[in-house]
């Protein structure tokens, strides 16, 4: 689709194509890694997630989900997932909750880094789906709660990204 490009003052500068993504699902395979730590939150996490899948078109027996100790070993798992011919796209879902310890910074940092790597290394989505609050509450705001449910705005995010690829491939 081309798309005009205007100026601050309205005035048209070029015409661009423009690339985005459709919120239509049917047939993708689905990887899901879902951290076990903090499952009071993770569990609605995946609910959401599932949930979000099946409105966009998702079959549900097109779904895999891997159970994870924490969101630590997601990378690992999300990146094995990633390299099979028969998953399109993982959604990683974990809640890192700061506590009184540094051992937060580690396991978030990490997490975001490895999942990262993992999408670049495999080509594919891997999306972030992994709170990280300062409070138990503040996860469960984002659980379904007070803020809408993190783990359904990642469905959203991988198939909106799984269409952006798929039109940029050759
Ligand atoms: N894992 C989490 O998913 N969330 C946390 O809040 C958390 N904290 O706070 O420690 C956590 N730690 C475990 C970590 O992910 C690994 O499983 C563990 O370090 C073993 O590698």
């Amino acid at each position: 689709m081309k798309t005009p490009v205007v100026d601050g003052r309205g005035r048209i500068l070029s015409s661009v194509k423009t690339i985005s993504g459709a919120l239509t699902a049917e047939g993708i395979n689905v990887g899901i890694v879902c951290g076990r730590f903090n499952d009071l939150i993770t569990d609605r996490l995946l609910d959401g997630a599932v949930d979000s899948l099946q409105r966009l078109g998702v079959s549900p027996d097109n779904v895999t989900v891997a159970w994870v100790p924490g969101a630590f070993e997601a990378p690992v798992v999300a990146r094995a997932m990633a390299n099979r011919d028969d998953i399109d796209g993982v959604i990683c879902l974990g809640a890192v909750i700061r506590g009184a310890t540094s051992h937060y910074d580690f396991v978030a940092g990490q997490a975001a880094a490895g999942l990262q790597r993992a999408a670049l290394d495999s080509g594919k989505p891997v999306i972030f789906g992994i709170l990280t609050t300062d409070t138990l509450e503040q996860a469960l705001d984002r659980a379904g709660a007070k803020v809408g449910n993190k783990g359904a705005e990642a469905a959203v995010t991988l198939v909106e990204t799984l269409s952006v690829l798929r039109q940029l491939d050759p």
